[in-house]
């Protein structure tokens, strides 16, 4: 078994590699350079046809894709700690927390990164694209009333699916830690939220590594 992996801020490889430490999971990791192009080469297409990261792929060639989809099988193999709940109920929260981060939350960092950062304008036109500034720019007011609606959720929650750490606590993670380093911030006055970041950074799993990222935290 092996994971197409990139390295820090891309949330989605970063989403696996924090599962994979929080429940000690030793994987092979193959750098896949979204800068070099190499997740839309030939051969990668082959192993997911989006031409995205990241990729489990399975000893018998098997490939996975989704970031979710590969906790969950993963889950299947190394139930403990349990990550995506253990009843029926946990399950269906955890399902329900990570759906709202994506849609809510993610998709608007996804936007703003996609039509308004310069690192992804030239990106954008190598594909034929172009960015669409003044879209970009109105998905920030919704990511700000994404935060204080999740800070009015986490009122009296230690993690965001309820009393334990969980799956969706790690897609949160890592959508905050990207739209931080691209300068997009929480709101200040989320003080539930500010605590439930920190509590999450504080696990061993979340060191963000971005030695090897041309992109920067925001001073
Ligand atoms: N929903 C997918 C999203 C995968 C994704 O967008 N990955 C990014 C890296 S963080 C990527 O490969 N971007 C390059 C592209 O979309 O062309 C998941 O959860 O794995």
């Amino acid at each position: 078994m092996k994971l197409y992996d990139e390295s820090d801020p891309a949330p989605n490889p970063r989403r696996v590699r924090i599962f994979l430490k929080e429940k000690d999971i030793d994987i092979p990791l193959v750098h896949t350079p979204l800068s070099k192009g190499k997740h839309k080469a030939p051969e990668f297409l082959v192993k997911n046809s989006l031409g995205q990261l990241p990729v489990l792929e399975l000893d018998d060639g098997t490939c996975i894709s989704e970031s979710v989809a590969i906790c969950r099988y993963l889950e299947e193999l190394h139930p403990e700690p349990p990550l995506f709940g253990s009843s029926a109920l946990e399950r269906a929260q955890v399902d329900m927390w990570i759906r709202r981060i994506e849609f809510r939350l993610m998709q608007p960092v996804g936007q703003i990164w996609v039509n308004t950062h310069p690192f992804t304008a030239a990106v954008v036109a190598a594909r034929g694209g172009k960015q669409h500034v003044e879209f970009g720019e109105s998905n920030r007011p919704i990511f700000e009333s994404g935060c204080k609606w999740l800070n009015r959720e986490l009122e009296g929650r230690e993690f965001i699916a309820g009393p334990r750490y969980t799956m969706a606590d790690i897609v949160a993670q890592s959508t905050f830690d990207f739209a931080r380093v691209i300068g997009v911030t929480i709101p200040d006055n989320c003080t539930n939220f500010l605590a439930w970041y920190d509590r999450v950074n504080a696990r061993p799993s979340a060191a963000l590594d971005l030695s090897k990222s041309l992109l920067k935290l925001p001073t």
